[in-house]
């Protein structure tokens, strides 16, 4: 089978790279030149285990070429980036509708096209659909128009895209068929039929339900600041309960999933969709909170007014070096503003200036932590001790266990102690 993917990133490479080892010809395509021109030599352009390996090997069984232009084939599956709009935070389609107007003059009846994308429910009715139509193409008959997302999480995408379950929205049934037989060449996971209206809306609300939890945390994290409780004991002793699951707080929702999708969902009812906006918030509110207590923390310990603080992560979860709507960013413009001198070690993050912990720490009178690194977990506390000129660690996302006595160590469960 002849496969054409649109969009070779962090889902159109490893999706691209699966079909090839499963003995399809794959053809990706990107906008970016520099992108095409590394593929093509085997150097892939995100950290993600496994997808190196795979795409020199398809390379190398010549199943595998990265061009600009799309190519005729049997299946197009379309994995470009849906923003939001800053105006009314509804679905931006437009990368969306560009890759489906480059395919136009590839494709011929009896073709396949998914898009993965995250979209807002209706997408493909109201905008994907009529592209295809105006042509005079009928969906269902001469092509088979699908939304199927993907759920996989950064750090796990090959394994996850093979054996996740996955939802296959047609147009109609004819084009569920058609498209859950194309991902039936690798995936081994469930292919679940459904309408494409519905296959839009479970995948936003996969990551609403994650957003609106970890909302429910963060503002555990601050109601305890104001009346003086543990918010992570809280946590742990209400998670003995079989069926509670309360998630980590942490300095903000980053990545380009759960930061995002949510507004998806509030942008198409925002009369009704109210807790869905209020986690939203309050998941944003988090970066102030942060600089508010890294304000106090420093008024306590320190005398001068710029102090420096050094930022332990800036990417937007832990072990990726992908930094996508990072949290970080956000506080760390907070804390110039406050006129802070910022110095940020990152050993994930591809920046060589995030590369030196002594100069990071050096002076600094406080070690912010961001990002749950795995680094993190054992920091070089003797270190600390000897070159911050006050050793005090802030670490939002609770990954410090023990540390000297020399060393204070604030968390999102003790700030009412500040
Ligand atoms: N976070 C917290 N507290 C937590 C868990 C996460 O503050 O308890 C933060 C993280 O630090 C990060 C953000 O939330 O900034 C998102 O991280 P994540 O690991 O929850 O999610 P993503 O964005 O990396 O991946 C999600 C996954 N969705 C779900 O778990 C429902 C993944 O399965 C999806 O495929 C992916 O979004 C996507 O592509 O939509």
């Amino acid at each position: 089978m002849n496969i054409c993917v649109i969009g070779q990133g962090y889902i159109g490479l490893p999706t691209a790279a699966l079909f090839a080892e499963n003995g399809c010809n794959v053809v990706g395509v990107d906008i970016k030149k520099e992108v095409i021109d590394d593929l093509n030599k085997g150097i892939v352009h995100i950290e993600e285990p496994g997808i190196p390996e795979a795409i020199n090997d398809a390379i190398k069984e010549g199943r595998y070429v990265a061009q600009l232009e799309p190519a005729e084939a049997d299946v197009f599956i379309i994995t470009v980036p849906t923003p939001y709009k800053m105006e009314n935070l509804s679905c931006d389609l437009s990368f969306v509708v560009e890759a489906c107007n480059s395919i136009l003059k590839y494709v011929k009846k009896g073709n396949v096209i998914i898009v993965e994308s995250t979209i807002a429910p209706g997408s493909i009715e109201e905008t994907v659909q009529p592209i295809f139509e105006k042509e005079g193409y009928v969906i269902g008959k001469d092509l088979y128009l699908a939304h199927c997302p993907e759920r996989v999480l950064p750090g796990r995408i090959m394994y996850e895209l093979i054996h996740n379950d996955r939802i296959i929205g047609g147009v109609t049934p004819e084009c569920t068929d058609k498209a859950a037989e194309a991902y039936g060449i690798f995936v081994e996971g469930e292919l679940m039929k459904t309408e494409a209206k519905t296959a839009e809306l479970s995948k936003c609300m996969e990551n609403t339900f994650r957003d609106i939890n970890i909302a429910l945390s963060n503002e555990l994290a601050k109601i305890c600041a104001e009346i003086d409780v543990n918010a992570l004991d809280v946590i742990k002793l209400a998670n003995k309960h079989p069926r509670v699951n309360i998630l980590n707080p942490g300095p903000g929702v980053g990545g380009h999933c759960l930061a995002i999708d949510p507004y998806f969902i509030y942008a198409k009812a925002p009369e009704t969709a109210k807790i869905i906006k209020l986690a939203r918030d309050t998941n944003k509110s988090m970066p102030d909170f942060v600089t508010e207590y890294v304000e106090k923390i420093i008024a306590r310990y320190d005398d001068c007014e710029n102090s420096k603080i050094a930022i332990f992560g800036v990417s937007y979860k832990g072990n990726t070096g992908d930094t996508r709507e990072s949290p970080a960013f956000e506080i760390i413009a907070n804390l110039k503003e406050n006129g802070h001198d910022i110095e940020i070690f990152d050993p994930h993050v591809e920046n060589e200036g995030y590369h030196d912990f002594k100069n990071t720490i050096e002076n600094a009178s406080l070690c912010l932590i961001l990002a749950d690194h795995d680094e993190f977990k054992n920091l070089d506390m003797n270190s600390l001790i000897k070159e911050m000129k006050n050793p005090i660690i802030f670490d939002t996302k609770n990954i410090v266990q023990n540390v000297p006595d020399e060393i204070i160590l604030y968390n999102l469960g003790n700030l009412s102690k500040i």
